[in-house]
């Protein structure tokens, strides 16, 4: 029998695997990307309403009815979530290979400069330094962009806009670019989307939906607590539901570490 579960249950029982809660808490203010009433239809806030709780409608049990649009709080955009994807037959939530679902995780730190610059865009260049430093991006890496962004800004303030916008950082088209060409699983942030909120603005607009999308590569969108992760030798486990023909999912992230 190999050695690696038995090793696994061991760290995991004895402590020297931790296990990371990567998700924000789920509710009635979880905050969701605001997207302009001129060119789109928005996505409803989480709602809760409960069916019994011990009483007369269930005297023994507590259960509750929710609400929630596909891409609320921590979620997973799988590739038919963009046009560009559409037309992956392995792209959708119930459809996503499970051997996908488990990776490894490379997490660049960029919480300095955001938190001098709201905007601040990484480049290919930002990651090809950080390789320098940690090694290379290996194949089939969830790509993750630590910016403390909770912590930075709270729930109230989490798409962080004015009349300018919204304010957040994400990454540039060359950075996603250079990503699809070390061929990582996925790129995941701490903000509401994976993108930039200036991201309508960009040259290539959206680049992190449309470019990632465009070649099967998934999407992690309010990530939290990445500021616990190492930069890389972590396992993050992101298994969106399997919802017939989903875009993405609301689901729990974790991530496996040994410190
Ligand atoms: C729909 C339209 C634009 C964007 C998004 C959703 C997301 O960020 C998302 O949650 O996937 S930018
Ligand atoms: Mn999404």
């Amino acid at each position: 029998m190999s050695t690696l579960m038995t090793d696994l249950a061991t760290g995991l029982l004895e402590g020297m695997v931790k296990v990371v809660d990567l998700t924000q808490t789920l509710g009635p203010n979880t905050p969701i990307i605001h997207l302009p009433e001129e060119i789109a239809v928005n996505s409803p806030p989480f709602s809760m309403k409960e069916i019994s709780k011990y009483d007369d409608n269930g005297p023994a049990w507590y259960w509750n009815v929710i609400t929630l649009g596909e891409h609320t709080g921590t979620h997973f955009d799988a590739p038919i979530h963009w046009v560009s994807g559409m037309d992956y037959a392995d792209g959708g939530t119930d459809t996503l290979p499970v051997q996908k679902l488990v990776g490894p995780a490379c997490v660049i730190d960029c919480s300095t400069e955001v938190a001098a610059d709201n905007d601040f865009v990484l480049t290919a260049d930002h990651v090809k330094a950080w390789e320098k430093q940690h090694g290379d991006i290996a194949k089939g890496s969830w790509v993750l962009m630590r910016s403390d962004w909770l912590k930075l800004k709270g729930c109230e303030n989490f798409l962080n806009a004015d009349d300018t916008g919204p304010h957040s950082p994400g990454p540039t088209a060359c950075c996603i670019a250079y990503l699809i060409e070390k061929d990582v699983l996925g790129w995941g942030v701490e903000t509401v989307g994976t993108d930039a909120g200036q991201a309508a603005m960009f040259e290539v607009p959206f680049p992190a939906h449309s470019m990632m999308h465009g070649a099967n590569k998934y999407g992690l969108a309010s990530l939290t607590n990445l500021d616990q992760l190492p930069p890389t030798g972590s396992i993050v486990i992101a298994a969106p539901l399997k919802i017939e023909n989903g875009s993405g999912s609301p689901l729990r992230v974790l991530a496996l570490k040994t410190d």
